[in-house]
């Protein structure tokens, strides 16, 4: 995988819980975790680039990607 992921989340964040325990089950590797919650910068980046304050959203080369399922099948078709 050569493109750049970040997945914007914060942890009491149900929907965000389900693309981190599909992270965790899968053992995909390679996606940075940005809290939104604790890192006031990421916070800004996210309404900034995707246009709205909603987690999970899953950057791929600074592309926003929303909704948690739609961000597992990604991610499942990517890196299996
Ligand atoms: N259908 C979305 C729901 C995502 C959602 O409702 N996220 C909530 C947090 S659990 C959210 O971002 N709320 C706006 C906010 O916290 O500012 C998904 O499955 O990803």
């Amino acid at each position: 995988m050569s493109k750049k992921l970040e997945l914007y989340y914060y942890p009491e964040c149900p929907y965000c819980q389900r693309v981190l325990n599909a992270m965790r089950k899968n053992r995909w590797e390679g996606i940075e975790l940005k809290n939104i919650h604790a890192d006031a910068e990421a916070d800004a980046t996210l309404v900034r680039v995707g246009g709205k304050h909603q987690v999970p959203c899953l950057f791929v080369d600074g592309v926003p990607m929303y909704e948690s399922l739609d961000i597992i099948a990604w991610l499942e078709r990517e890196l299996g």
